[in-house]
């Protein structure tokens, strides 16, 4: 097994795709924290597109772009998280690349200056997961049954962060989406998933809303 370094931020969604592949597969990792907005030059010599997660392998490859990490982290440990069958595998890459605008409406929603941007970034989830619903297995709770795979170690972050906005500013997004509550609750058990929470997480929302005097932090006021 090569020496692996994910290189983070500790708010990064897309970085929380990883370790939970990293944490599923029992990958042994280190971890490097850096603020990609005020990036170090090490990283930008590292980072082709200056984001993370970048990931280190054997301290001398780099690799970027949380799908092709998650891929190869799939790839050289035992077992598949993706399916078999070269159609079936397509299309779970095709859901993964899907999820990307939920999660990037879930960044909007806590920083949108006013109530019509907050409700836009709503309407983006709703949206999302309604045209998802019908491609989740019949039996569950997970995208594909009751093994967790790369689809689902793709929307984990989201479901943190619908999760955290239920209790910090009172959203239920998930109400209305009985199914994907089922999905979220699973993956939300996952120990691999749990330990994709960085410490600190809700702080670090709330500060995010409250820093940009955003439409949600008057909502965090209201409950607290
Ligand atoms: N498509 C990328 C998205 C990564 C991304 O947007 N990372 C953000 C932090 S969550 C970042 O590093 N942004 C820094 C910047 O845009 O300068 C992936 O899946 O890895």
């Amino acid at each position: 097994m090569p020496s692996i370094e994910l290189i983070s931020s500790n708010r990064c969604p897309f970085v929380q795709r990883s370790i939970v592949v990293l944490e599923h597969k029992q990958v042994p990792y280190t971890i490097t924290f850096v603020d990609p907005y005020d990036a170090p030059e090490w990283f930008k010599a590292l980072s082709p597109l200056g984001k993370v997660p970048v990931l280190r392998v054997d301290d001398e490859h780099v690799l970027f772009e949380s799908a092709v990490i998650n891929e190869y982290l799939d790839e050289i440990s035992p077992g598949s998280m993706y399916p078999e069958e070269p159609l079936a595998r397509a299309q779970h890459r095709a859901w993964i690349a899907f999820g990307s605008d939920a999660l990037s409406a879930t960044f909007r929603l806590l920083v949108a200056e006013d109530k019509p941007a907050f409700e836009d970034a709503i309407t983006v989830i709703d949206h999302s997961l309604a045209r998802i619903t019908p491609q989740l297995s019949d039996g569950g709770p997970f995208f594909s049954g009751d093994t967790l795979g790369l689809v689902d170690a793709a929307y984990a972050p989201l479901f943190i962060r619908l999760e955290a906005y239920k209790r910090l500013i009172d959203l239920d997004v998930l109400q209305s989406h009985a199914r994907i509550q089922q999905w979220s609750d699973a993956l939300l058990r996952e120990p691999s998933v749990k330990a994709a929470v960085f410490d600190g997480l809700d702080e670090r929302f709330i500060e995010l809303m409250t820093s940009r005097a955003s439409f949600a932090a008057q909502r965090i006021k209201s409950i607290t």
